[in-house]
């Protein structure tokens, strides 16, 4: 923009100058024409000329005057030619700065353009600092939709989403396209209590929240967006990007649709988070991290069939965060595809003594289907420590699988073809079509817990477990219930069709030293039992209890 200025100011100087040359050209020869015209020189030149015939001045003057019009002739093109030098120049210039200030998509500004927008603002070259509003928007499914529909679908949603913006503005504010899926607004406010960003952010995220109309699909695209305002929060242009960005990040963490305006206690959590981040990483190298296992129970039979494995932070300290804590972080980091490569390497020592008939479930999140190499690094980790790929279960959610179609099918077969079995996780919980469950590589499906730790007071939950059982049956796909709390349910899940079963009920996940240790009480109670060779009453005794036929 400062280059632009500084290019047109010289041109400006050079125009003026050619027109003040042109000015004093023309008053010089006004001037002198008058002076001609009124001492009557012309006469006496004349009559001087006439006098000295022998010096040929007419000649002199006849050439003078040819060469002063071929002259003239050639300097009128020049300036044409210059003339239409400069317009091409102009367009040009004009080109290049609308390409490097303008998103060639929405025709918004892009980030240049609002840095110096806000760097101007805020300079205080204006009679007294104006108060403004910095919204930065954030839509919430664009990946997704676009991963999924293509990169055209995805331009055209952006555009959409632009003339929406643009339709919401008033005279006064403007809109800005940052990258892929942000966008911003700046808004003059009257001063820090103004609700105008408020209302105005509410009533754009209602219409961001509408349905996008793409080729006969409605795309429900959304978006969230952080409010910062100057010079309350900030006292420059950065400081003020920076904190809307915090706002932002803030309310996308609360869930989509979601504003927040800035707080001064936020760049504490940030800072917060980036130490915990920090302690992550050194975590994950120096071992913290530890498999947990929760056994996965056969509903007929009562018998173990594997585990899954449930990561536990044992930090030093000894304070205690859950994974619901550090996954998200640990994902964001991209340390994610690192902790769970450990945490399997792990396991495949834990698992060594244990029977090998037993399967180990692997969580993947959605995130780590970006990462192609995925199966190689995973059975490269199996083959360190002979651990058969058969014995792998990859679990995966349903949202995975609809926000990354493409490499999931890729990651899926591939898992497939190395021979682990591959577990739909949290099933009902999200998008997945029939179509999905057909067309993917399932070995089996998990109901979600929340629907079975409801299905004994609630009666739609429970349809929906007998639905999902007949459902899964019908396709032939066994069928997990998770988080079975009590041998009531136990019982219905079985009866409904459920293969089988994971809860509290048959146990919690627990550290591998316990389910050692339970291993070794199950031998020994075996070789008793063997010994009194009385385990055929026993069965007879044991009535419904699922549990204790293991
Ligand atoms: O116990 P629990 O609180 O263990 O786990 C909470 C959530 O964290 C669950 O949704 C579970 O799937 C997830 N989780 C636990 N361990 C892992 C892991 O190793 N990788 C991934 N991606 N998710 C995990
Ligand atoms: O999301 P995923 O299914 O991968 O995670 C398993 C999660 O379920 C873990 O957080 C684990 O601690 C939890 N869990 C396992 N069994 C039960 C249960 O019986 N009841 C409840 N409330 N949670 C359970
Ligand atoms: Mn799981």
């Amino acid at each position: 923009m400062q280059g632009m200025m500084i290019r047109t100011k010289r041109r400006w100087q050079r125009q003026t100058a050619a027109k003040r040359d042109l000015i004093r050209i023309t008053v010089l020869s006004i001037i002198s024409w008058l002076a001609i015209f009124l001492t009557d020189s012309c006469r006496a030149l004349f009559q001087w000329i006439y006098d000295h015939e022998e010096y040929e001045i007419d000649s002199f003057i006849l050439a003078y005057f040819i060469t002063a019009c071929a002259v003239s002739a050639f300097a009128v093109r020049r300036y044409r030619d210059l003339r239409d030098e400069v317009r091409a120049r102009e367009q040009a210039e004009q080109r290049a700065h609308m390409l490097a200030y303008h998103d060639p998509l929405t025709g918004l500004g892009h980030r240049r353009a609002l840095q110096e927008h806000l760097e101007q603002a805020t300079s205080g070259s204006h009679d007294g600092p104006p108060h403004l509003a910095l919204i930065m928007l954030h839509l919430d499914r664009f990946k997704a939709i676009r991963n999924l529909h293509g990169r055209e679908a995805g331009d055209r949603l952006l555009l959409t989403t632009a003339e929406r913006i643009s339709h919401e503005l008033g005279a006064r504010s403007k809109g800005y396209r940052l990258a892929g899926s942000e966008f911003a607004v700046v808004m003059p406010v009257a001063d820090a209590g103004d609700d105008r960003p408020a209302r105005f952010t509410r009533r754009l995220l209602q219409s961001l929240g509408e349905p996008f109309e793409d080729v006969g699909i409605a795309h429900h695209v959304g978006a969230s967006a952080g409010i910062a305002l100057y010079p309350t929060d900030a006292s420059d242009a950065s400081a003020l990007m920076r904190a809307s960005d915090i706002a932002l990040y803030r309310a996308r963490s609360a869930g989509p649709g979601q504003h927040r305006f800035y707080e001064a206690g936020m760049d504490e959590q940030i800072r917060l988070r980036a130490k915990l981040e920090q302690e992550i990483r050194f975590g994950i190298v120096s071992g913290e991290f530890c498999p947990y296992y929760q056994p996965l129970i056969d509903l007929q039979t009562g018998a173990k069939v594997g585990f899954e494995l449930l990561a536990r932070w044992e930090r030093p300290d000894g304070a205690y965060i859950g994974p619901d804590q550090f996954i998200p972080i640990a994902e964001e980091a991209g340390l994610i595809n690192e902790m769970m490569l450990s945490l399997l390497s792990r396991a495949c020592v834990d698992a060594r003594d244990w029977d090998p008939q037993l399967t180990i479930a692997l969580n993947i999140s959605p995130i780590q289907l970006q990462a192609p190499w995925l199966s190689q690094k995973i059975l490269a980790v199996l083959a360190r420590h002979g651990f058969a790929p058969s014995r792998l279960a990859i679990e995966i959610t349903e949202n995975a699988i609809i926000e990354n179609e493409e490499n999931a099918r890729y990651l899926l077969e591939s898992f497939k073809n190395q021979g682990m079995q591959i577990s739909l996780d949290d099933f009902g919980t999200g998008y997945a079509s029939l179509h999905h469950l057909r067309m993917l590589p399932f070995d089996k499906i998990k109901i979600d817990r929340s629907f079975v730790l409801a299905m004994e007071h609630d009666a739609e939950a429970y349809k929906i477990v007998a639905a999902i059982a007949g459902l899964a049956n019908s396709l032939d796909l066994p069928v997990v219930a998770e988080g079975v709390e009590d041998s009531a349910t136990a019982v219905k899940l079985r009866d409904l069709g459920c293969t089988q079963g994971q809860g509290y009920y048959f146990g919690r996940p627990s550290s591998a030293n316990v389910v050692n240790q339970e291993r070794l009480e199950q031998l020994r109670a075996d070789k008793r039992r063997n010994a009194s060779n009385a385990q055929v009453q026993q069965a007879g005794a044991h009535g419904e209890d699922i549990r204790h036929r293991a």
